[in-house]
């Protein structure tokens, strides 16, 4: 067993960035237990950490993630599964409250597509595949496949995929509105950082809340998230960010954000 670390953190102060990089190449960055841990641990770090603002997430040329380890859940009884319960440790990624963006070369198939689908957004390359063929395998997704596939390209496409295993491809999945953006492959970790140090710019509370305020479009009525979206516009008003940059519009200069 190799001794590399299974997931790299690489931090750009100047941005208030950081790149998390999934590293179990040899098996296609296969999200077993220990990966798990190790991204969810980087995360909540970077999500404590006040120089950083955005974060990306990718795998290698070949791979974001070819899915959920087989070999490891392949002998398991449904009782194995409920007492480690590794889908429930998911929730550590939803609680992420900074943006994290998926930078997506090669497959991103069954767990793979779950975890881009996890984060915020994803940028793909040209090459990129995306897949849930869980059904291949005699399963089923179970990280949220079945719910946040269907939300982000609708019911027909997402029953395509699901029955069938088939990925659709970057191009495929950007008209399709599971892609936010399409680069070069070779450029999808400059470009996903770029956009990352973009939105770094910002007030990091506004970040934060209007994360939030999107994520709550998937989980609350329309009436609930537009009273739950207003809440938070108005709390803005209590940061000295919203002070600045109001102020800053105001006075024709670049705003400062602190944070506070
Ligand atoms: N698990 C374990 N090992 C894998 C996985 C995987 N998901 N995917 C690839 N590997 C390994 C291969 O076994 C192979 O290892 P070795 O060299 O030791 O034989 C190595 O990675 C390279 O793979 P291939 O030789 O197969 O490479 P190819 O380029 O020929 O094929 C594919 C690439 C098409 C991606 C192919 O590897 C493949 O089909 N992989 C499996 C994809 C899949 O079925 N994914 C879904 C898994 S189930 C799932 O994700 C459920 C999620 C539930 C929630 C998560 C709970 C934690």
């Amino acid at each position: 067993m190799s001794d590399d670390p299974l997931v790299l953190v690489e931090r750009q102060p100047e941005q208030r960035t950081a790149l998390v990089r999934l590293n179990r190449p040899k098996q296609l960055n296969a999200l077993n237990g220990a990966v798990m841990d190790a991204l969810c641990d980087s995360l909540e770090e970077l999500d404590r950490d006040a120089d950083v603002r955005v974060i990306v997430v990718t795998g290698n040329e070949r791979a974001f993630a070819a899915g959920a380890d087989i070999g490891e859940m392949a002998g398991a009884s449904p009782i194995d599964m409920l007492v480690t319960n590794r889908i429930g440790q998911w929730d550590r990624i939803r609680k992420i409250t900074k943006p994290v963006i998926a930078a997506v070369n090669g497959w991103a198939l069954g767990g793979g597509c779950e975890l881009a689908m996890t984060l915020d957004l994803i940028v793909a390359g040209e090459g990129a595949k995306f897949g849930q063929p869980e059904i291949n395998i005699g399963v089923i997704p179970g990280a949220g496949g079945t719910q946040r596939l269907t939300r982000a390209i609708g019911k027909s496409k997402a029953m395509r995929m699901v029955l069938t295993g088939e990925p659709i491809t970057a191009r495929e999945a950007e008209a399709a509105g599971l892609v936010a953006l399409i680069t070069q492959d070779e450029l999808v970790v400059e470009d996903a950082l770029a956009l990352a140090a973009k939105m770094a710019e910002k007030s990091p509370l506004a970040l934060r809340l209007a994360k939030e305020a999107v994520n709550a479009a998937y989980e609350m009525s329309l009436t609930d998230a537009l009273a739950h979206e207003r809440r938070l516009f108005y709390l803005l008003f209590a940061s000295d960010d919203q002070k600045e940059g109001m102020a800053a519009f105001l006075e024709k200069r670049t705003p400062d954000f602190t944070g506070r």
